[in-house]
């Protein structure tokens, strides 16, 4: 019964998460603040040439709206958020890893990391973003760049970001260190480790 109320709404959340109202802020440390025009995306590691982005070269880059739900490990979920960003793979593309990239850790502004891995940044609804439901980011929320990366808890979505690092073997990153699942997948509830 439950199930057809509301357009199906209970299946479309992952086990153990409920709808929240609003948008919960969820940073270790602060905001940082960071000038367009000292903003860079680095990629390097595992790649056969090491790019550096400026905001106008990002921004240059083909764009993409698309619509997604986001869940976060502690237990709550937004539905039908509208995000702009370019595609990961599109940015990945200008790097060309090498065969044997697994896995990639994301760096961010303020020194936030979390690993990824490489299959799973690569796929086609995974962004870097910098708009929300018609709005450019707010500062609190990853303004220049964040990852959405809509399959995995909202852990794994980087804000400011400013490197991707492509590794041979996947390793864990800020949360994942101290005991956050190394893929963290809501739909099979792979919060900890
Ligand atoms: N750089 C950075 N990215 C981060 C975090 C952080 O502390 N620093 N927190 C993560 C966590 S635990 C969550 S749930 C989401 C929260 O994003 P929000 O604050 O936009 O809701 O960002 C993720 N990305
Ligand atoms: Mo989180």
């Amino acid at each position: 019964m439950e199930r057809e109320g509301r357009g199906g709404q209970k299946d479309r959340l992952p086990p153990g998460q409920r709808l929240v109202v609003g948008w919960p802020v969820m940073t270790y440390g602060g905001t940082p603040v960071i000038p367009l025009e000292r903003w860079r995306l680095r990629l390097f590691g595992a790649v056969e040439r090491e790019v550096e982005l400026s905001w106008e070269e990002f921004m240059a880059l083909p764009k993409t709206k698309l619509v997604c739900d986001i869940h976060c490990v502690t237990g709550w979920s937004r539905v039908g958020d509208e995000w702009e960003g370019v595609r990961a793979k599109d940015v990945v593309a200008l790097c060309r890893p090498l065969p044997e990239a697994k896995a990639v850790m994301a760096h961010c502004y303020g020194g936030y990391t979390t690993n990824i891995l490489l299959e799973d940044l690569l796929l086609p609804d995974v962004l870097l973003a910098y708009r929300h439901n018609g709005k450019d980011l707010s500062p609190e929320h990853g303004w220049p760049v964040r990852l959405v990366v809509p399959h995995l808890y909202f852990w794994k979505s980087a804000k400011w970001v400013r490197a991707l690092e492509f590794m041979t073997k996947d390793r864990p990153g800020f949360w994942e260190m101290y005991g956050y699942h190394m893929r963290g997948d809501p739909w099979r509830e792979e919060r900890y480790a």
